[in-house]
């Protein structure tokens, strides 16, 4: 029971730290689709600050019905298509991970309560190393965005 106990305060301490010091969440936005469906895709940068390789393995928020990795892949008659990423992505140490529109990005599904533009909800990012981390996102695309933004490390 002491055990137990000390498991569960542990976790509640790990969960109330701010996110990896090795891990750096910036630019994050969420863009919601038109129609029925509200699916949404949340684009960010990834840096890792730290001395060793870490790995995004997985997202999860508690307003989708499902929260994947996903990509965008040329099909063979050119048509871009999305596909998840089950094994996510390397953020190589001292490096940066770009999620952006046409490319890597964080995929909801079936929101309730479809979010509103300017709405901040919680996504949680779960590391190889740096374990769960939380990220706050504003839902709508920052002014002057434009879809293949160069982000310099
Ligand atoms: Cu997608």
């Amino acid at each position: 029971m002491f055990a137990l106990k000390t498991l569960l305060a542990a976790g509640v301490v790990a969960f109330a730290l701010p996110a990896s010091a090795d891990i750096l969440i910036s630019g994050q936005y969420l863009i919601v689709s038109r129609g029925a469906m509200a699916a949404g895709a949340a684009y960010f940068v990834v840096e890792n600050t730290g001395a060793t390789d870490d790995h995004l393995v997985g997202a999860s928020s508690t307003f989708a019905a499902r929260t994947e990795l996903h990509t965008h892949i040329a099909s063979p008659n050119g048509v871009m298509q999305m596909v998840s990423v089950p094994g996510g992505w390397i953020i190589p140490a001292g490096g940066i991970h770009v999620l952006q529109r046409g490319g890597d990005h964080v995929m909801l599904m079936g929101m309730s309560p479809r979010p509103q533009m300017g709405d901040v909800v919680t996504l949680t990012l779960t590391f190889e190393k740096a374990g769960d981390v939380p990220v706050q996102i504003v839902v709508g695309a920052p002014a002057g965005t434009v879809p293949m933004r160069p982000v310099t490390p």
